[in-house]
């Protein structure tokens, strides 16, 4: 097995930075109109489990779509990637859909997967290290919106950047712009990289999609209350909030909310926050993107679109871009 424990900084130093990011994020975001708090931090590690509960819904059609368009197009990802490639994922959860690409790839030569959500990072890489006994696996702890240290990457092998999940649907298109841009320097000139885009479709798909009828979806939601509840002594009452989303079709997006059921005041940090019923506080938006609107972002910010894959009902998509 060889799992490295690296990342320049220590595993506890970024849980620490997470922690103070947090923290702020809350504050201001229980303090702003409208109320937001970054859909980055639905992730601890029970959120994480919440959000693998999802992936395994029938409603919840985004990762069976992926899997099925990546088990097909694996071959020649392989082919254009070439032999001993490194590869880097962002929000790599599980590290479940990875598994597709080193099975097909020929002989890659190190995973280096970056998460937020630490504890069930590191739990993920002990399994993959134990089934991919040849692959150097060097989990990051981090948040790839800010700086990031990552372990110096071979330059001298071709680099494979991976994003599935339509994570990058979590920004906006504005930001995810930014993100493809700083992925490419992170990634640095000839490398390739392939990302998980979901598509705009009719609106009751998404709705069961994102409001599921077994809940599971609403626990993933409100779990953010108990996360603020814990880590930064909060006093929500969970039964007085609700799970709501809203199809945005002027902006192509999902949104999740918590709407308040009650007046209520709550307390964060010892800091109070009044809130009116029917109030929200805006949690994540999950963008949906027409095939051309993404190629043409990703050309935009540095990279050039060689392939892209759907599913036959074009529900979702996977692209492959090359940077020079
Ligand atoms: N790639 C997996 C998981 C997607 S869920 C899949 O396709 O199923 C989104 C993942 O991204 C979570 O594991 C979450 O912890 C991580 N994540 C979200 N925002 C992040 C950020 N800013 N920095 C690092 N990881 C992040
Ligand atoms: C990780 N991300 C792309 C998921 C999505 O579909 O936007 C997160 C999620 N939110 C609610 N359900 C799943």
């Amino acid at each position: 097995m060889k799992l490295q424990a690296t990342g320049s900084a220590p595993a506890g130093h970024a849980e620490a930075a997470i922690h103070d990011d947090f923290r702020n994020a809350v504050l201001a975001g229980l303090a702003a109109r409208p109320r937001a708090i970054p859909a980055k931090f639905l992730y601890d590690a029970e959120g994480s489990r919440l959000f693998d509960a999802i992936t395994r819904l029938d409603d919840y059609y985004p990762t069976r779509t992926e899997l099925g368009i990546l088990e097909a197009c694996a071959p020649e990802i392989a082919r254009l990637a070439g032999p001993g490639a490194v590869l880097v994922e962002f929000g790599s959860g599980s590290s479940t859909k990875i598994r597709l690409l080193l099975d097909a790839l020929e002989e890659p030569a190190a995973y280096l997967p970056i998460d937020i959500s630490g504890e069930h990072l590191l739990r993920a890489c002990r399994a993959l290290a134990r089934d991919y006994p040849a692959l150097t696996v060097q989990p990051v702890v981090g948040d790839f919106t800010r700086s990031l240290s990552l372990p110096p990457l071979d330059r001298g092998r071709h680099v494979l950047g991976f994003f599935p999940g339509s994570t990058i649907g979590n920004f906006t298109p504005e930001e995810a712009g930014q993100f493809l841009g700083q992925a490419a320097l992170t990634l640095g000139p000839g490398a390739s990289f392939v990302l998980g885009v979901d598509l705009v479709k009719p609106a009751h798909i998404l709705r069961a999609a994102y409001d599921d009828a077994k809940g599971v979806t609403a626990a993933f939601n409100l779990n953010l209350l108990r996360r603020i509840n814990r880590e930064l002594g909060g006093t929500f009452d969970l039964a007085r909030f609700a799970h709501k989303i809203v199809w945005n079709e002027a902006l192509d997006r999902i949104e999740m909310h918590l709407e308040s059921l009650a007046d209520q005041t709550v307390s964060v940090a010892g800091t109070s926050f009044a809130f009116a019923a029917g109030e929200t506080i805006h949690t994540e938006n999950s963008y949906k993107y027409r095939l051309d609107a993404f190629t043409g972002l990703a050309f935009s910010a540095g990279w050039r679109p060689l392939a892209h894959w759907t599913d036959e009902q074009a529900l979702f998509s996977v692209h492959f871009l090359r940077r020079d």
